[in-house]
């Protein structure tokens, strides 16, 4: 409908919410939160995508579900000041790649490691558990050698695959410490965490520490 802004179901504490969020902060996109506190929103959420996950952009008579993909819709529809996703098909292929890296191999297996052990102790598996830890390591160990020398994940400046980092970073040092020789990889979580958009969204996600099911940190 013209004049109505895109409504964002979404939760504060959530890493793809996050990366969404980020995405919208970072060009100061105007937007109506639907907080997945809110029960109604719950509702909405499950009448608008039976999955159930979260985020999900309603603009325009467009439902559109997978951060990614929200913040390519954002690129498209909204477009700001930041360019997310580089103009020329070659460097926004690099970035697209790197986004799938950190989803696939750094929020995927945090994911796992976190989901477990909200499961009753009985159904909890220890095996699909330790992969996910391994992975996070081999994760951690290969995007070591991507930063060296850079500032951000990809060449062009703060993109899509940087809104993915800094949630999953922040989310799987927590899960799964990053070891201190990662050197490139600590620093480059605290470049994240300095982006003001992200430290939006991180302080906003600070009344909800309480549900991360394996202790909060006493930093970041
Ligand atoms: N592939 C989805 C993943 C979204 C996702 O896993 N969101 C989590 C919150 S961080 C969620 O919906 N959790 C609720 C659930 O699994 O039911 C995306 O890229 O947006």
């Amino acid at each position: 409908m013209p004049g109505t802004l895109p409504r964002l179901y979404a939760h504060p504490f959530s890493s793809y919410s996050q990366k969404a969020l980020v995405a919208l902060y970072e060009n100061d996109t105007p937007f109506e939160y639907r907080s997945l506190e809110d029960p109604q929103a719950n509702q909405e959420l499950a009448a608008l995508w039976p999955m159930r996950r979260f985020p999900v952009l309603v603009d325009q008579g467009h439902t559109v579900i997978e951060a990614s993909c929200v913040i390519e819709y954002l690129e498209l529809h909204h477009p700001g000041p930041v360019r997310l996703i580089p103009a020329d098909p070659k460097a926004a292929l690099q970035v697209r790649m790197l986004d799938r890296f950190f989803d696939n191999y750094l929020s995927t297996p945090q994911q796992k490691v976190v989901i477990d052990r909200l499961r009753p102790e009985a159904s909890r598996d220890a095996h699909g558990v330790d992969e996910a830890r391994r992975m996070l390591e081999t994760a951690y160990a290969w995007l070591d050698r991507h930063m060296a020398g850079r500032e951000w994940a990809a060449a062009d400046g703060f993109s899509l695959a940087d809104c993915a980092a800094a949630p999953f970073l922040f989310y799987a040092h927590w899960t799964h410490a990053i070891d201190p020789a990662f050197a490139n990889v600590h620093a480059y979580r605290a470049r994240l965490l300095a982006r003001p958009s992200f430290a939006r969204a991180v302080d906003e996600g600070r009344p909800y520490r309480h549900y991360f099911p394996l202790g909060t940190p006493d930093r970041d």
